[in-house]
């Protein structure tokens, strides 16, 4: 699972010295290779070596305590963790992100992880351009027992939301995850797509989806950092899932995306297991630093 220090206590007792630069270089070195940006490594480690300085810190123990202390607080930061499913039903889920980072599995993912909390759900298969996108959904819902408002393949993706949105009402559902296709970031076709159904959700539910979960795959590196800028432009992306951390040991992504783009992650996905999900927690990310 993640880490962001691969060997902190091995950079240590090679330096042994907070006023040897290496040692600040190699663990800068460290951050960046875990797909921390060079902007966040900054941040944590600046503010550290000088604290470390003016008080005249050098055990590794208080080092490695500063380092954590800064992550929090690039995590910590006026986020709020939980999905709140306000009185006004049904709560609109729209998922987003680019071809085969995880999204329709994520949805099944989330999509009992409410269950299992007593919510009733819908899913929109809105993805209606790849081939057996449909099928893949309804695989899921079968096997959840929940339903999927589908249309035919090549059909038009707002016209799918709209008749979930309208079946929500008639059947008092809780929650609609909408399902969407993926692409490149880059095609304008793309977006256009999804800013229609958001326009859509808006119409039909007197407001603008309630969350906007981009799915970003862990093993895409720094470059998911530009993916997240496009769907930010583009809409208001709320948190993110953080899909295939069982791939990669490189967690610094969360951090990355946080502390340049304000955004939080909101689960992590570890397995093609369905129950391989939980909510992000960043007491254990913290925790994970430690080699
Ligand atoms: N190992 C692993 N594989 C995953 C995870 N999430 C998704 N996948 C796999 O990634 C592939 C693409 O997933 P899919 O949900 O179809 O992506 P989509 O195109 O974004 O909807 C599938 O083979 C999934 O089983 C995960 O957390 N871990
Ligand atoms: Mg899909």
């Amino acid at each position: 699972m993640f880490k962001l220090v691969n060997n902190l206590t091995y950079l240590w007792n090679k330096f042994k010295d907070r006023g040897n630069a290496e040692f600040w270089n190699s663990l800068e070195e460290e951050l960046i290779l875990n797909n921390v940006s060079v902007n966040t490594a900054d941040f944590i480690l600046s503010e550290v070596k000088e604290y470390c300085f003016k008080n005249s810190i050098n055990s590794l123990n208080e080092i490695k305590n500063l380092i954590k202390g800064k992550i929090k607080e690039i995590l910590e930061c006026g986020n709020n963790w939980d999905i709140h499913i306000n009185e006004k039903k049904p709560f609109i889920i729209l998922v987003v992100g680019v071809n085969g980072v995880g999204k329709t599995s994520s949805i099944a993912k989330l999509a009992m992880m409410l269950q299992k909390e007593g919510k009733s759900i819908l899913i929109a298969a809105a993805d209606t351009y790849r081939a057996a996108a449909i099928e893949q959904i309804q695989f899921f819902g079968e096997k959840l027992n929940i339903e999927v408002i589908h249309h035919q393949r090549n059909s038009d993706p707002g016209a799918v939301v709209y008749d979930s949105i309208d079946k929500a009402f008639a059947k008092n559902a809780d929650i609609v995850i909408i399902d969407t296709a993926g692409r490149m970031q880059t095609s304008a076709n793309l977006i256009n797509e999804l800013k229609k159904i958001k326009r859509i959700v808006n119409k039909k539910n007197s407001r603008d989806p309630d969350e906007i979960f981009l799915v970003i795959d862990s093993n895409t590196g720094q470059n998911a950092k530009s993916q997240t800028e496009v769907f930010k432009e583009a809409l208001d992306i709320t948190g993110i899932i953080l899909t295939k951390a069982d791939s990669t040991s490189k967690g610094g992504i969360v951090l990355t995306i946080k502390h340049d783009l304000n955004i939080p992650v909101r689960f992590i996905t570890y397995g093609e297991r369905i129950g391989d999900i939980s909510y992000f927690d960043p007491e254990k990310f913290v925790d994970l630093l430690v080699e």
